[in-house]
């Protein structure tokens, strides 16, 4: 692990119906992520919040997406043109980045930003598959679209500032899905991506799942991004999502998954980013998905209980 951590906010949540989620980056802080960082002895900066435009900010008279049309796509492309530049500009600068979301749209920066110099593997913790296209969305909210964003999947061929030619879907996983739009799950079916399902994690359990995973996402890479959209767990012990979704991974296996992450990294210092995405504070029961938020950073950076 990299000694030195940039903690990097984005309050964004144009990329979701739900208001709250643009509180996340916050929650997480005030959960005490730093202190938990420092205490593993990281030296830790946090660069505060990218300035994310607001919904009520934006002119009404200003023309509203149409039927096949991703909502706010041009702020999107604003907030996540600049967050890559500022996560490409972190490890240029010799730290690792840890981004804190806002919803999952800015994945779309931060895997960018971590693929400017490098192929990346990415491995994408979520109860969704985010491989919607603005045609194929049944929402519209771009949350639900970043991977199939970055790897210009349909309509989003000629997407450049979304797309990242470095990464290669033979090296994208995701792992636990269990809520798939029908024209998702075609798109999904027809990629190159490898693809677990909670099915897959309950017939074999976490470990030997989260390994595969990490085989994929590091075979022939100069690096990794790990995605941590919190809905990835159950809602028992993570309530505050957007979109929960039942039967998702409990305490234990999402702590194992990222010690594996970090395990994974000792050994090979294939790690290049982290985010943590679509914490709500509004729909969170006294900020303890924040809190596990927290925690599963530290684990995924290398925190041990022994
Ligand atoms: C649905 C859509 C989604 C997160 C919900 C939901 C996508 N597939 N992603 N919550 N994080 O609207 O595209
Ligand atoms: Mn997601
Ligand atoms: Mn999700
Ligand atoms: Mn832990």
């Amino acid at each position: 692990m990299n000694e030195q951590v940039r903690i990097i906010g984005v309050p964004m949540d144009l990329g979701a119906d739900r208001r709250g989620v643009d509180m996340g980056s916050s929650t997480i802080r005030y959960a005490g992520l730093a202190d938990e960082l420092d205490a593993l002895g990281i030296d830790v900066t946090d660069a505060g919040d990218l300035p994310v435009p607001r919904a009520e900010e934006r002119d009404p008279e200003a023309e509203q997406p149409a039927e096949g049309e991703a909502k706010f796509l041009r702020e999107t492309a604003d907030v996540c043109t600049r967050l890559a530049d500022e996560v490409a500009d972190t490890i240029d600068a010799g730290q690792f980045p840890l981004v804190l979301g806002g919803d999952h749209s800015i994945a779309i920066g931060t895997a960018k930003g971590a693929a400017r110099d490098a192929d990346l593997g990415v491995v994408w913790f979520d109860a969704h598959g985010d491989f919607n296209t603005p045609k194929t969305s049944p929402s519209g909210n771009v949350h639900g679209m970043p991977l199939a964003a970055l790897l210009g999947i349909g309509d989003f061929a000629d997407t450049e500032w979304a797309n990242a030619p470095n990464i290669r879907e033979e090296n994208v996983v995701l792992v636990g899905l269990r809520s798939l739009d029908d024209d998702e799950r075609r798109a999904i079916r027809e990629s190159d991506v490898t693809a677990y399902t909670m099915s897959d994690i309950d017939e074999r359990g976490v470990t030997p799942v989260v390994e595969d995973a990490l085989d994929v996402a590091t075979d022939g890479t100069d690096g990794i991004h790990v995605s941590l959209d919190m809905d990835w767990l159950d809602p028992k012990v993570a309530p505050g999502v957007g979109t929960p979704v039942r039967g998702g991974v409990n305490y234990r296996e999402a702590h194992l998954a990222l010690e594996k992450v970090a395990e994974r990294d000792e050994n090979e210092g294939v790690l290049r980013s982290l985010e943590v995405v679509e914490v709500n504070a509004i729909l969170d029961e006294h900020n303890e998905t924040a809190e596990l938020a927290t925690e599963l950073a530290a684990s995924g950076l290398g925190k041990r209980i022994l």
